[in-house]
């Protein structure tokens, strides 16, 4: 039986472990990449572990995020990147440079290398035959560190593609599919591999599009082969020599196999508030729109952009609509200047904005009150765009300019002969806002604002864990619950006290005084408990405010690993109706929990307030146990430095 691509990446990279699915494997990373919302952290936690340099073969450092500069915050924080950079040997992306999944996509990424970031949409480089792999800050550092990166083995799913989309149909419909298909949480610890005759007429910006949303399915990577395509596009990019052919053998296997043609697909859009409550446009057309954003690392590649600017060409903006313009790079940016699409978007009345994530992190254009916003961007998730009752709805870029010309939801197919715009012959690759490393950084002084306070970390575990239920959520709580983010908390990334006056405030806005008041304690989710983003916050501000343990019916594995990071529990319900027979504000107790730990004995959480007895799993690896019993991984590193 011949290996599929996915296999062959792993088996390349295999550090530990073998391929059996659902097993922890070790795997050696080539490449990192942080943005400046995660990353601040990360070389906090990078400096911590006390290297002179870098120990990877090429580290990015990009700012993207943190862009609206309201005070010193931001820049502070960009300053210390740059300076962290210099003085470990990273590449710094400077601000304006772009959003970090684009440019790793179009400058760094490269077929069969490992990939880790500190961002959720690093398997974006999958578009050009890259494992790339989100993960929690502080995995990031380690990985820098040149150690292994530690994952469970993933099951490898093939997206069977035949056809070739038609006219109006895009990259992001054949993502949508898969989330209607899948959901949210279909893709929990899987790699989604792409294959199938369908695969060559998809071009990078099209696949990128597609690995990039793989996020949404909570799967751990999506990948496409590197082909002819793929040589093409690195060959534009002045990068030829980075090209490899990789492709699975013709006699693979797969755990799962799923059939999408290509030419069946129509445009698609993404309801609120999940990014998997996927219609046909068709279905909802004529909604009345407020706003439309274009851009995100799904689709902000310099194709997208000229389609739009073709589509709005000669035209103006319902005067109805708001439209910004989000950029994925300064190299887009650059080439839609110098095409003169950007001249059409502007004489259309789009907003152009900077390169960067922009509205996407609610960093600025935040929609009126109830308005309908339509995005190119990946999730939709409640009070993301910075306003709590704004209804955002997630679709293509050619959706998205239909609803900015009409002033409604619009199927593009009813626009009349769509525009041809093809992938460029040459890219403009002027890489003068990349700073490369420097040879020796030793001497540079990293500088540190204000804002910068030190890590928090809590102290080994305890043998008995008691503690009061402070919160019972349902399914598919994310990140974005549990810390959020956007134009008012961004800046606060370093600086875990601020940021936790804010924990579950989109749950529950009692929840930061109750924790406090109790002294911590315990919390409870549903499926799919932490989807979304990899911020490591959103465990570190927890343990800040005293939580133990979190229990839930199933974990998004970024989450999960993060917890167990920071020293908090993840515990699975063996039985998920237990979910329903808690209450917040009962007395939980979980006794012997160590020992439980280290001698694999069964464990149980007595509910004292019910007086019920509630089976328990906790599917950490040991190598993960030896990190929640020390209190989390940087004491576990500590303490082995010490001894
Ligand atoms: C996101 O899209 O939610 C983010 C902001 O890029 C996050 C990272 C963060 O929270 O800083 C992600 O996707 O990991
Ligand atoms: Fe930035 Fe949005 Fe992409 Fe996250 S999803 S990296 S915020 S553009």
């Amino acid at each position: 039986m011949g290996l599929n691509l996915v296999h062959k990446i792993v088996r390349d990279h295999l550090a530990s472990g073998d391929m059996t699915p659902g097993s922890e494997i070790g795997l050696r990373i080539d490449q990192t990449l942080t943005q400046d919302s995660t990353g601040t952290m990360t070389y906090l936690q990078f400096e911590a572990l006390g290297l002179p340099r870098v120990r990877v073969e090429q580290a990015v450092a990009y700012a993207d995020h943190n862009m609206l500069q309201a005070d010193f915050r931001n820049a502070d924080d960009h300053r210390y990147l740059q300076t962290v950079a210099a003085r470990y040997g990273l590449y710094f992306s400077r601000p304006g440079n772009g959003i970090c999944h684009q440019v790793h996509l179009e400058r760094f990424a490269a077929p069969g290398k490992t990939l880790l970031g500190a961002d959720s949409h690093t398997p974006t480089a999958g578009g050009v035959g890259a494992l790339g792999i989100g993960a929690g800050g502080l995995d990031v550092a380690v990985a820098m560190a040149g150690e292994p990166f530690y994952v469970p083995m993933p099951r490898v799913v093939l997206v069977r593609l035949t056809g070739a989309l038609a006219p109006w149909a895009s990259a992001k419909d054949v993502i949508l599919e898969l989330l209607r298909r899948l959901t949210v949480k279909g893709g929990v610890g899987s790699v989604i591999e792409y294959g199938g005759p369908g695969v060559a007429s998809l071009t990078v910006p099209q696949r990128a599009t597609i690995t990039n949303m793989g996020a949404e399915l909570g799967a751990t990577s999506s990948v496409f082969p590197s082909d002819e395509v793929t040589r093409r596009f690195l060959a534009a990019q002045g990068r030829e020599g980075d090209w490899r052919p990789l492709a699975a053998d013709p006699d693979a296997a797969y755990d799962m196999v799923i059939d999408i043609d290509l030419a069946a697909l129509e445009p698609l859009v993404a309801q609120p508030h999940s990014p998997d409550a996927v219609v046909p446009v068709r279905e909802i057309a004529g909604l009345p729109v407020q706003q439309v954003c274009i851009g995100s690392c799904t689709n902000s590649s310099v194709v997208d952009l000229e389609i739009v600017a073709a589509m709005l060409r000669g035209k103006t903006v319902h005067p109805g609509v708001s439209l910004t313009i989000s950029p994925g790079s300064k190299q887009a940016l650059e080439m839609i200047a110098r095409s003169g699409a950007l001249a059409d978007l502007i004489a259309a009345g789009a907003r152009i904005l900077e390169a960067g994530c922009g509205p996407c992190i609610g960093m600025g254009q935040a929609p009126a009150s109830g308005a309908v916003s339509v995005r190119s961007f990946n999730r939709n998730f409640v009070g993301r765009s910075g306003t709590a009752d704004a209804q955002v709805y997630l679709a293509g870029p050619e959706t998205c300019a239909a609803a900015a010309i009409m002033g409604v939801l619009t199927d593009p197919r009813d626009l009349g002969a769509a525009p041809t715009v093809s992938v460029p012959e040459a890219y403009i690759t002027n890489d003068n806002m990349i700073i490369p490393p420097r040879a020796d950084g030793a001497h540079v002084a990293v500088v540190r604002g204000p804002n910068i306070k030190p890590l928090p970390t809590r102290g080994p575990l305890v043998e008995d864990l008691e503690g009061e239920l402070l919160l019972v959520m349902g399914d598919n709580i994310t990140t974005d619950h549990i810390i959020p983010s956007g134009a008012d908390l961004l800046p606060f990334r370093s600086n875990v006290p601020v940021l936790s006056a804010h924990v579950f405030e989109r749950v529950d806005a009692t929840f930061p005084a109750r924790a406090r008041e109790a002294g911590g304690g315990i919390v409870m989710g549903g499926e799919n408990y932490g989807q979304g983003s990899s911020r490591e916050h959103a465990a570190l501000v927890p343990m800040y405010l005293g939580v133990q343990a979190v229990i839930a019916k199933s974990f998004a594995r970024i989450h999960q690993a993060n917890l167990v990071n920071v020293g908090i529990l993840p515990l699975v319900l063996a039985d998920p109706a237990d979910h329903a027979r808690c209450q917040q504000g009962d007395r939980l107790r979980i006794t012997g929990v160590r020992r439980a730990l280290q001698e694999g004995a069964p464990l149980t959480v007595e509910n004292l307030t019910r007086g019920i007895r509630i089976v328990v799993r906790h599917d950490l690896s040991p190598r993960q146990i030896e990190v929640i019993v020390a209190g989390g991984l940087l004491n576990l590193i500590r303490a082995r430095a010490n001894a």
